[in-house]
């Protein structure tokens, strides 16, 4: 049998491109930009996997109606908001992701902005940047504690149970969470406790952090009535989806100090990222870097080639979501 067609749609770490290679008939991105909603589309016509990525808008005028040569989207990324499953399914396409893989790398870097929100490290760094710092002082740029502070998670799969366990063995935070799914066992592990509801949870954290997928259900939950839950002392980081905050309503609460501070890795329309909100002292803004270490995004490369190997072996397809 020949070997089946791939089309990768970005460039990817060296190691996951050659490993491909030497699989598959792979034709890469070589320009590197996100692929058209028409690219896409020929894509899925013209070979047998696509390996896509977060930039890949896969709705379904784009997947459109059968027959597609595509049977696997293997995405590249635990999440897959991008791409429209029921769509998918109805073209006779299998989608797998990359989960666990991404997990530490992530859950790092929601401390990392943890900590830059809390010790106004952003701030700092301008201040120095543009030749304003005349010296230390007693009272400058005074931030609050991390250690021991009460961290709310939303969102308890994989991601929102890393943060805990370094929240709380890090930094002698307090946890609790809410999820829709609520894993007693998880908690038991990493001593957070369950909240009743996102309701509940909101008043009591000094810190709210977003782990949930981005879903019909999770579209704004932080919206403006939420926010206006939160202490005035609170911050709010988001390392899932742009989408489960209501931009607008954040830019407000942020601008009329009702919450301290906010720290953001995604967004709800990427790459753009809102004027008002570039324009905050209270905001620690990051380019989506969530899984962005060497470690895992080859991790991710590699865990999508396994994807595809099994998939087109003829065997289960391990990280299957559709
Ligand atoms: C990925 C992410 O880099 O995996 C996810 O869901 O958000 C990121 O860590 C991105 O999705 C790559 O496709």
């Amino acid at each position: 049998m020949s070997r089946p067609v791939v089309r990768v749609t970005r460039r990817l770490p060296g190691e996951v491109e050659a490993a491909l290679a030497a699989e598959f008939r792979v034709e890469l991105n070589a320009s590197d930009t996100p692929l058209t909603g028409p690219e896409l589309h020929r894509a899925l016509r013209e070979s047998d996997a696509v390996l896509c990525t977060v930039t890949d808008r896969l709705a379904a005028d784009v997947i459109g109606a059968p027959p597609v040569r595509c049977r696997l989207l293997a995405n590249f990324g635990v999440g897959y908001n991008h791409i429209d499953l029921a769509a998918a399914r109805a073209a006779g396409i299998a989608v797998s992701t990359t989960p666990g893989v991404l997990t530490d790398a992530t859950a790092d870097l929601t401390m990392g902005l943890i900590l830059a929100v809390a010790r106004r490290m952003g701030e700092g760094e301008r201040l120095l940047r543009r030749g304003g710092w005349s010296g230390w002082t007693p009272t400058q740029l005074l931030g609050r504690d991390v250690s021991g502070a009460r961290l709310g998670i939303i969102g308890f799969g994989r991601i929102g149970q890393a943060v805990a366990r370094r929240a709380g063995a890090g930094f002698g935070m307090e946890v609790r969470f809410w999820t829709p799914r609520a894993d007693a066992h998880a908690a038991l592990a990493v001593g957070a406790e369950a909240a009743e509801s996102v309701d509940a949870l909101l008043p009591w954290a000094d810190f709210v952090s977003l782990h949930c997928p981005a879903t019909p259900e999770t579209h704004h939950l932080i919206d403006a009535r939420r926010l206006g839950l939160m202490r005035r002392e609170a911050f709010l980081i988001n390392t899932a989806r742009g989408d489960v905050v209501d931009e607008v309503a954040l830019v407000k609460a942020l601008q009329e100090r009702t919450i301290a501070g906010a720290a953001l890795d995604v967004y709800q329309g990427e790459p753009r990222v809102p004027a008002e909100l570039r324009g905050l002292e209270n905001a620690v803004l990051l380019p989506h870097l969530g899984s962005a270490t060497r470690e895992a995004r080859t991790a991710m490369g590699l865990r999508a080639l396994e994807n595809l190997w099994a998939f087109f072996a003829g065997g289960d397809l391990p990280d299957r979501v559709a």
